[in-house]
């Protein structure tokens, strides 16, 4: 991941992909498939996805007939799968940090274009179920709109044209290989933010990459810097999980000083779909012990490159004796950074325990001391 803080070139106005940018489509259009392709007698693979990220409906149509090899034309195809389509579009969620991103800049008045390969029609309809978010786009541009969809550049161009911007003076936001393509064809900055993981390789040609809308650091490219961030941590919208404790990965994190209590990930698969990898913190109870600060990373480990995503919750207090098997209820109120590697296990211990200090001066603050008292924790 391209870490560099240097200043990038100045950008005064942004142009931000939708889907898998600003609103997670993928999942939708995964539930739609799964029960789609089994009227074909055929599996939905989520790996198909690395495939259809970023291309256009008519593109994405045409891999997943031929991939699947459907007895079926590809307008049979869309013809079929729009008006399923449709029928989900009001449960399509924002990603985290979509929507603070995009009143953030508006809220400053930073010019926002929308740039996506879907058509206009499409467009309006997904956001028109976010409030407020058409009235922070001053221009949209669909992929009927130009003669060329990503990776051309002509839906940036077209968006730059519109806002009577330079190329060179955008910054466009896109999770697709295509898209940042495209957004390099039309000479704008690019920050990639990848939808799917461990992908960062194939973003060479992107200025940044980062792992999620909560890394976007505006500063960096010249646009107003965000305010929420307290004490290096950024509050969160809460969340809560919860269940018995299970064995981990047994790599002798106790040994490390560093013991993980981790829960069975059946019991929280939504969430870990629906949260970006990184630290966060927050508080843990356990029944029959109390409520302690917590601090815990939710990822594939990079150091480890782990094959599955699991949270591994740090509860900062001293045990005399291990509690496998309790029932362990967590919030989750903020956030601190990205997963990242390390060059070596001693410099993975001592940023952990950077976050245990991070995580446990913010719990303190009223802002997130207040949870201490929720009552999923002991109910
Ligand atoms: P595993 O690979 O099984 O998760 P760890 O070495 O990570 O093993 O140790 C985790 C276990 O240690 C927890 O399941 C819990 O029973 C115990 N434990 C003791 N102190 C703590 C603590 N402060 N935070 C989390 N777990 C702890
Ligand atoms: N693992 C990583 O590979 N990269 C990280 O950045 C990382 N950060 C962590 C932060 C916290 C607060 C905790 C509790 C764990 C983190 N881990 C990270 C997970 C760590 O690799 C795992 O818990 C090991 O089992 C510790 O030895
Ligand atoms: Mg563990």
């Amino acid at each position: 991941m391209s870490m560099s803080n240097s200043l990038k070139k100045l950008s005064s106005c942004v142009l931000l992909d939708l889907d898998g940018t600003l609103i997670n489509t993928d999942g939708v259009v995964g539930d739609i498939l799964k029960k789609y392709l089994c009227k074909y007698g055929k599996q939905w693979d989520g790996r198909e996805s690395l495939k259809i990220v970023g291309k256009t409906p008519l593109e994405a149509a045409t891999t997943i007939v031929e991939d699947y090899g459907l007895p079926c034309a590809v307008d049979e195809f869309n013809s079929e799968f729009y008006p399923l389509f449709s029928a989900q579009m009001d449960k399509i969620k924002s990603l985290p940090g979509a929507n603070r991103l995009i009143r953030h800049l508006k809220g400053h008045g930073v010019p926002m274009a929308l740039a996506s390969n879907s058509s206009r029609a499409n467009i309006e309809s997904k956001i028109s179920y976010h409030e407020g978010w058409k009235e922070c786009f001053s221009v949209i541009v669909g992929r009927d709109e130009v003669s060329k969809g990503k990776p051309s550049p002509d839906i940036f161009l077209e968006a730059a044209r519109r806002l009577n911007k330079d190329p060179g003076d955008c910054l466009v936001i896109e999770d697709s290989v295509p898209g940042v393509m495209a957004a390099k064809a039309a000479g704008t900055q690019v920050i990639a933010v990848p939808s799917l993981p461990k992908q960062t390789h194939l973003y060479t040609s992107a200025d940044d990459v980062i792992n999620s809308l909560l890394d976007i650091r505006p500063e960096k490219w010249g646009l107003p810097p965000f305010q929420d961030w307290i004490e290096n941590t950024l509050p969160i919208d809460p969340w809560r999980i919860g269940g018995p404790v299970i064995k981990g990965f047994g790599r002798g994190s106790k040994v490390l000083g560093i013991p993980t209590a981790n829960l069975s990930t059946k019991h929280y698969a939504d969430e870990l779909v629906e949260h970006p990898s990184g630290v966060y913190f927050g508080w843990a109870g356990l029944a029959t012990r109390g409520v302690f600060k917590m601090v815990m990373s939710i990822g594939w480990n990079p150091y480890f490159n782990n094959t599955e995503k699991t949270i591994e919750p740090w509860l900062l207090h001293d045990f005399t004796e291990d509690f496998y098997g309790e029932e362990l209820r967590l919030i989750i109120v903020g956030y601190i950074r990205p997963e990242a590697n390390f060059p070596s296990l001693e410099s993975l211990v001592t940023k952990i325990h950077e976050d245990r200090e991070v995580a446990e001066k913010a719990l303190d603050l009223p802002l997130y001391a207040k949870f201490k008292d929720d009552p999923s924790l002991t109910k």
